[in-house]
């Protein structure tokens, strides 16, 4: 038995509850090391009932290229709850706890791993309606100026005697008027980039955190917009910049006029008064650029500025959660402040962390919901655009994330393969719309959350951030493309049960993965390839999928495979991905 790789600890992915009655534990192995692996549990503090026989076999759920994942998902019926592992591997049977192996479990179970108390406020509160949701991310400047169409200029306005400037003309009510479009393919979220008036064209750096940028409009245009979208089922998430603010914020430039004598000096890092920006500024920024000095959020009056910003919109607007920038730069406690001010108002707000790493620091229930899942999409661009990944290196890269974090965390993932901040997945993958097609089919039916980036659907490319933040192509509002991404949406919501609970790889090769999504018996089969050749291969259909044999048509292309016995006889087209759904 490989000892050095077996991993356990309590309060983290590896053991967490989602309700009273179930309690989610796992164990880290070696990679096909294990004959079996058992959880014994029982009552912490009731030292006459017995462990060993509460016994639960646990399964590997995922496999990464060097370990096992085994996990028991149970009902533990005592709300203290001790427990060990039992490993078995040959003829060798050994005992788990206390981060240590022994032959026999010790009497003193104090000694075992424990969940001290199964407590209802301690558990990952994801709101029910983003796990389900499919979001499109709005660059509110490029989508549109009015219905099927966007001005696509400059527009400079003088405000409360400033001069406020966007490049291409996108409003609030160019939004609006396209509703029917976003309903029509199917989403039930928009996540727009910042909107509040600021500095630069792309609005990161803000000026009035209480005020609309003159650009996109005004505050009745944002009323209207999220009304409109609450009556058509399609929630709104805003982009809050909390990390630092823009040069002509209120405080930052008093602190520019008045120097250590300002009473705002304590709101930001100046190192050296009077503060200088240049390339290398002496107060802290976002990166190093001076224009966007960062907020001390560790500052109890800065902090409670930016709590009632965060509360205004939630409040008076009714916006349903925000999607927080440079979250990792900022401090817990600030997250953890802002995510009860938020709930306290709106119980099923979503918070979202720009993280693009391990966001597991902030996603342990008491901060945020969710996470931009930038390590997803680096994983389907390596495969599926760049041909980086191996399909079995693939494989076990998806497998290690989704083991990432605790399950409802996990389901709310925001999954995506492209935002403003990285160059279109089209053009990464060469302009291939077949590669597009796979990775939106893979995104559509992953776990998590999906985002759809505006205009993906109607394949805008770019390599430079003036060009993959392009004015939106609105030439063919029906595009082919257009009707594929519906109909990968449409798979998602037929199928949202299996999605999130059955998602389980079956088999990867260096060119060929298979997975499927299965809920009781209800669910799909899919076989990507992911090379630039013709495969071939015989899919042996797992039991639950039975019903896929029955009828094996592909769910896009209406094709009809064959099939011998309980196998499925694929030809793959290169990079092309087959669906067979079992209805
Ligand atoms: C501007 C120009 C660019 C120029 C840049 C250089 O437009 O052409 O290259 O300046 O100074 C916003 C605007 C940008 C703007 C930027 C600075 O949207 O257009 O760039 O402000 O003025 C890291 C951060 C992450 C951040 C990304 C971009 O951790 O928070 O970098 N993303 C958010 C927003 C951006 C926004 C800002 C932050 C600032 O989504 O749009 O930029 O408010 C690894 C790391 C990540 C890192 C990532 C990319 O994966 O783990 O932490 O993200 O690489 O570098």
């Amino acid at each position: 038995m490989n000892r050095s790789a077996v991993f356990h600890r309590t309060y983290s992915e590896y053991s967490f509850a989602t309700a009273p009655d179930r309690v989610v534990i796992r164990l880290r192995a070696a990679r096909g090391d294990l004959d079996a692996c058992h959880i014994c549990y029982g009552d912490r503090m009731d030292p006459n009932s017995p462990i060993a026989v509460t016994r639960e076999q646990m399964a590997v759920r995922f496999t990464d290229s060097l370990f096992d994942y085994y996990e028991a998902i149970f009902d533990p019926k005592v709300t203290r709850l001790c427990y060990y592992f039992e490993l078995k591997k040959g003829g060798e049977t050994t005992f788990y706890y206390n981060d240590g192996f022994f032959s026999a479990p010790d009497e003193n179970r104090q000694l075992y791993y424990n969940f001290h108390y199964i407590r209802i406020e301690d558990m990952a509160h994801v709101p029910d309606w983003f796990k389900s949701a499919v979001v499109y991310q709005i660059y509110p400047d490029s989508f549109a100026s009015s219905q099927g169409y966007i001005a696509g200029q400059e527009k400079h306005v003088v405000y409360d005697g400033k001069v406020f400037s966007s490049r291409h003309g996108g409003t609030l009510r160019g939004i609006c008027d396209n509703l029917p479009y976003l309903n029509e393919l199917g989403i039930d979220c928009i996540y727009m980039t910042p909107i509040f008036a600021a500095n630069s064209w792309h609005k990161y750096d803000t000026v009035d955190y209480f005020e609309i940028d003159p650009c996109f409009g005004t505050k009745e245009d944002f009323r209207m917009l999220v009304d409109a979208c609450h009556k058509k089922g399609i929630r709104v998430i805003l982009d809050g910049v909390f990390n630092h603010c823009g040069p002509d914020f209120f405080a930052f430039q008093d602190l520019r006029e008045n120097g250590a004598a300002s009473p705002y000096k304590d709101w930001f890092y100046v190192q050296e008064f009077p503060p200088k920006g240049g390339p290398r500024p002496n107060y802290e920024c976002f990166a190093y650029v001076d224009s966007m000095p960062k907020l001390n959020t560790g500052n109890p009056e800065t902090a409670r500025y930016l709590l009632e910003v965060g509360t205004y919109w939630v409040q008076e607007f009714d916006i349903d959660g925000w999607r927080l920038d440079v979250a990792n730069e900022v401090d817990h406690d600030f997250w953890r402040q802002f995510r009860k001010a938020i709930r306290a108002i709106k119980a099923d707000a979503v918070l979202i962390g720009e993280i693009w790493d391990d966001a597991r620091s902030f996603l342990e229930g008491d901060q945020f919901d969710s996470a931009m899942n930038y390590n997803l999409m680096f994983a389907i661009v390596d495969a599926i655009a760049n041909g980086r990944l191996t399909a079995l290196q693939f494989a076990q890269r998806i497998s290690y994330l989704l083991m990432r974090y605790q399950e409802p965390i996990q389901a709310a993932q925001m999954n995506l393969i492209d935002s403003h901040d990285i160059p279109r997945f089209l053009s990464q993958a060469g302009g291939s719309r077949d590669k597009l097609k796979q990775a939106v089919l893979f995104l559509l039916t992953h776990t998590g959350v999906p985002m759809v980036f505006y205009g993906d659907e109607q394949g805008l490319s770019g390599w430079h951030e003036s060009e993959y933040r392009r004015p939106m192509d609105w030439s063919d509002p029906a595009s082919d493309l257009f009707a594929f991404y519906q109909k990968a949406i449409r798979l998602r919501r037929n199928y949202t049960a299996a999605i999130r609970s059955g998602y389980r790889i079956l088999s990867a090769d260096e060119d060929v993965l298979t997975y499927c999504c299965v809920h009781h018996s209800e669910g799909f089969l899919v076989v990507m390839n992911l090379s630039d050749r013709h495969q071939y291969r015989s899919i042996l259909v797992p039991q639950a999928l039975n019903r896929v044999l029955q009828s094996p048509v592909d769910y896009f292309t209406s094709e009809r495979y064959s099939t011998e016995g309980s196998m499925l006889m694929l030809e793959l087209a290169p990079n092309s991905a087959v669906l067979v759904p079992t209805l």
